[in-house]
């Protein structure tokens, strides 16, 4: 019989385990709208707790997290601040500026991380030509530049500046627990300089659906209202809060195994003289001398492993819940037939 493909696409590819669905099965459920689902408040008050702010608001992506904050945190025709490779420029179609009417500012990085110095550089004395700062966003882990931690210090010092000019800075830590666990620090640590968190329970958590926003009370009450704008105003969902509970209870410290298993992926390609960007939570980048990703993709899509091209040259793989070592090896060995 032929085995299923690796997929090693994303890592919200998972599907709901079995512990998972009972959870979902048993959840307490209510009208969210109107504030009344007991598992969505649960799930609220967790995340809050867990990050060390006043409040919470469960969103059904990770897309319309990060809008709804940019939305929030900024007026029509102000800029934003971010890596020029983040996902919220460069992966949700452009609604900073159809939703927010944000000006993007951006800054080119090795690795996904800016300095204070970097920010710096944007303030200008109050002059008519140019457009206002609104806001600053980081990405941690950083998506694109292949998976790495913001260096603590560093942003720390962003956000330290940012605010000493009078600039809310956004964390888009979609994978935030990857990096608090490759860290070892905990997300509250990991967030403590930042106004605003978006962390997603459907990609390294494992959970079908669902997003989280966390900040000050008041910042969260504004999000209620723009998430209702939006459509996003969902009703007994507790179903799928239940699904994240589980999740926070059960695959956060597990994300060491992804982590040691995209390790597993670095050191095959490595041996097999590719350029791999340094590997530090659950995403593998590799650089291909030739625009022939695609092809390379195709072929390790003959030999049952399935990843992205993301551009012309680089091909990612993200390993996950559903990506054992015994699945990783096998990918290993796939490599090594397609790339020697
Ligand atoms: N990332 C997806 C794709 O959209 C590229 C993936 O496969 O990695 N922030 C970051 C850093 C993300 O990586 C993603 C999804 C999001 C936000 C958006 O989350 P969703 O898909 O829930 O809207």
């Amino acid at each position: 019989m032929e085995k299923k493909p690796v997929d090693l696409r994303s890592d919200t590819v998972t599907k709901p385990t079995p512990g998972m669905r009972k959870a979902m099965a048993e959840a307490e459920v209510g009208d969210d709208v109107m504030g009344e689902d007991p598992t969505i408040n649960r799930l609220q008050a967790r995340a809050a707790e867990l990050f060390g702010r006043e409040a919470a608001l469960y969103v059904p992506s990770g897309t319309m997290g990060n809008q709804t904050c940019i939305k929030v945190h900024t007026r029509p025709g102000q800029a934003i601040i971010g890596e020029a490779d983040c996902h919220i420029f460069g992966h949700e179609c452009g609604m900073y500026a159809q939703f927010s009417g944000a000006v993007p500012l951006m800054i080119n990085t090795q690795r996904g991380f800016f300095s204070a110095q970097e920010v710096a550089a944007f303030i200008t004395p109050p002059d008519v030509h140019v457009a206002p700062i609104g806001l600053v966003l980081v990405e941690n882990t950083h998506n694109m530049k292949g998976g790495g931690v913001y260096p603590q210090a560093q942003l720390d010092e962003v956000a330290q500046f940012a605010h000493s000019k009078g600039i809310s800075v956004h964390m888009d830590g979609a994978r935030v627990f990857n990096a608090s666990v490759a860290s070892g620090r905990p997300v509250s640590k990991i967030t403590q300089g930042v106004d605003s968190i978006m962390f997603c329970f459907s990609k390294g958590l494992g959970a079908p659906v669902g997003s989280m926003i966390v900040g000050k009370r008041d910042f969260i009450e504004e999000a209620r209202a723009v998430r209702k704008k939006l459509g996003g105003g969902m009703r007994q969902a507790g179903i799928l809060a239940a699904a994240c509970l589980y999740a926070l209870d059960h695959h956060v410290e597990r994300l060491a195994d992804d982590h040691a298993h995209a390790k597993l992926l670095e050191k095959t390609l490595q041996g097999l003289g590719m350029t791999v960007d340094p590997v530090e939570t659950n995403i593998v980048f590799f650089t291909m001398q030739q625009p022939n990703a695609e092809e390379v993709v195709n072929k390790l899509q003959g030999e049952g492993v399935l990843c992205f091209a993301i551009t012309p040259r680089r091909i990612r793989l993200v390993t996950h819940l559903d990506v054992g070592r015994e699945d990783v090896l096998r990918a290993c060995e796939a490599l090594k037939r397609v790339l020697r």
